[in-house]
């Protein structure tokens, strides 16, 4: 266990000594260009890169000397991460305002690992849980689990939301090569009847399972997708209600709704306040993944987180992945001011791991307020996003390349393709090299000359460079390498949000939105004319509404 000492009193992040060193920094260094930091150290591109539990990171293409790195050291230090790192795998209660510990660890630590919180240890929890989803999972697969009319179950369709519906979504494309063929998996999400309609098309209910997952289980769109769904299965199976029991089961922390639900507590799957929603997909969450992937390759998916919080435990900060991600996010964020982040898996799998990373690093680090509650001076969350390779070079790579925001990339490469046909795979890799490359070096007016380009064609051709990415590297995409990747981002997260000093792990913003339309619902469904008292705006829309939809009926 590392030991950096907590720092007595936290001063706000732009009065500490090394924020502030770092503002006269950036103004020596912001000209500088990746170019000329290359050609002056030839060995730059070996010497900034880190490497960890398989993951191998080149961080070098970023806008940084010795230097920075060494005050962004310092200012992680001075801003008490350590301790804090310590404080989350401890259990303490660092979710202060949900007052939760925050122990999305647990899920993956080892069955002989101890973790207390209010004297339980949460670690056998887990395991006790993991066993159960393990057995149910063999006896889906196997086809001993079976439906009301003795079918056994073919289609998983998994009803949840956010966290409980963005995880089980991009693991299962993540790991789909791993995945039982002979099953189907579907996900509804959005309370647009259209996600449940399409997402049931073709299916025969004597042979899909529904797998309720919400932590709360009151969620208005999951609510509202679990009782269409128990409709749209009854109907199926003769109005039988003893058929919810073999075509239902629930993801919860819940047990009192979910019973009320009509489903036998015996088939729910617990998970724990503790875990975040957007932190749940090695949780109980992931029972759809499980039933996919087998509990084994379930078990190297955790087994992968494992790895990658161990190391970010105790690695020290200078050869700590998501501690230098973390930072050189920071850097470009309240430095360069640059407002987004583009993630760009070259791998077809990855495709909703943008998406994913949306919600983990915006619903975590989207604040306004530092922990004592006070206005933040300077930028927290940047805005995540992207598509996987090569398809966004021919679309939006153009403004990353020539437009007037600088957009730093996370480059996210494996070496071996999973399904390897001729010269797909170097082509694939050989454009994630020339994208960094591009992006740092760009051409300049003297080498677009060279080429022939005619005097006026020259200021549209050039590339300024200077623009930063990451680029990671590993094997090939498996279980238990999406575990690390997925924790890597986590504690990125973490890192950033214990200097911007902001609770990492609430959302009141989501909470507000659950609120309000609970508000509206009624005024739109009932007979009556109701008397609006919302702003002239939302009454005028609600008017509207009601009277576009009795002219349709
Ligand atoms: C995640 C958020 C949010 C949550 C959904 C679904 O961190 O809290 O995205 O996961 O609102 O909530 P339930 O699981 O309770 O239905």
């Amino acid at each position: 266990m590392a030991t950096r000492a907590t720092p007595q009193v936290l001063e706000p992040l732009t009065k500490r000594k090394a924020w502030k060193a770092l503002q006269t920094h950036y103004d020596k260094v912001r000209g500088l260009h990746l170019r000329k930091l290359f050609v002056d150290d030839p060995k730059r591109g070996e010497r900034m890169t880190a490497e960890a539990a398989g993951l191998f990171l080149d961080y070098s293409k970023n806008r940084i000397t010795d230097e920075t790195l060494k005050l962004l050291i310092d200012l992680a230090e001075e801003s008490g991460l350590q301790p804090r790192i310590d404080a989350m795998f401890r259990g303490d209660k660092i979710n202060t305002t949900e007052k939760r510990a925050v122990l999305h660890v647990a899920l993956r630590a080892p069955k002989e690992a101890s973790i207390l919180v209010d004297g339980e240890d949460v670690v056998r929890q887990v395991h006790k849980v993991l066993d159960k989803m393990a057995h149910f999972s063999n006896r889906v697969r196997s086809g001993e689990w079976k439906g009301h009319t003795g079918k056994r179950i073919r289609n998983v369709v998994n009803i949840g939301i956010g966290g409980s519906d963005l995880g089980p979504v991009m693991a299962y494309e993540a790991l789909k090569h791993y995945s039982e063929r002979a099953m189907t998996f579907r996900f509804v999400s959005n309370v647009d009847s259209t996600d449940f309609v399409e997402a049931v098309q073709g299916l025969d209910p004597s042979e899909t399972l529904f797998i309720v997952s919400s932590k709360t289980f009151t969620t208005l769109e999951t609510m509202t997708n679990a009782h269409t769904a128990r409709d749209w299965s009854l109907q199926g199976l003769g109005g039988d209600e003893k058929s919810v029991a073999k075509h239902f089961v629930a993801v919860s922390t819940n047990a009192a709704e979910v019973a009320k639900f009509g489903i036998d507590t015996a088939n729910m799957f617990e998970f724990w306040d503790w875990v975040g929603g957007r932190y749940s997909m090695d949780s109980a969450i992931g029972l759809s993944t499980m039933i996919a992937i087998g509990p084994d390759n379930f078990r190297a998916m955790l087994n992968g987180f494992h790895q990658m919080d161990e190391h970010f435990r105790t690695a020290p900060f200078e050869r700590n992945l998501p501690v230098l991600m973390g930072l050189l996010a920071i850097w470009n964020n309240d430095f360069f001011g640059s407002e987004t982040v583009a993630v760009l898996p070259y791998e077809q799998y990855l495709k909703r791991f943008p998406a994913y990373l949306q919600q983990l690093t915006m619903e975590s680090n989207g604040k306004h307020v530092t922990l004592d509650g006070a206005e933040v001076t300077y930028a927290t969350s940047p805005i995540y996003w992207g598509e996987p390779g090569t398809n966004g070079q021919h679309s939006f790579y153009q403004l990353i390349h020539q437009g007037t925001r600088i957009i730093p990339c996370d480059f996210i490469a494996f070496s071996n393709a999973l399904n390897p046909l001729g010269r797909h795979h170097d082509m694939l890799l050989a454009n994630v090299f020339a994208q960094t490359e591009a992006l740092a070096f760009g051409k300049t007016p003297e080498e677009v000359k060279a080429e022939g380009t005619p005097d006026w064609l020259v200021p549209h051709r050039v590339f300024e460079g200077n623009r930063p990415s990451n680029t990671i590297l590993a094997e090939r995409l498996t279980p238990e390498i999406l575990g690390k990747l997925v924790a890597l981002y986590e504690h990125i997260v973490f890192t950033q949000g214990t200097i911007w000093q902001i609770n990492s792990f609430d959302q009141w913003g989501v909470e507000l939105g659950k609120v309000l339309a609970q508000r509206i619902i009624p005024e739109l469904e009932s007979q009556a004319e109701p008397a609006l008292r919302h702003d002239s705006s939302t009454n005028n829309l609600i008017s509207r509404y009601r009277k576009l939809k009795e002219k349709s009926q």
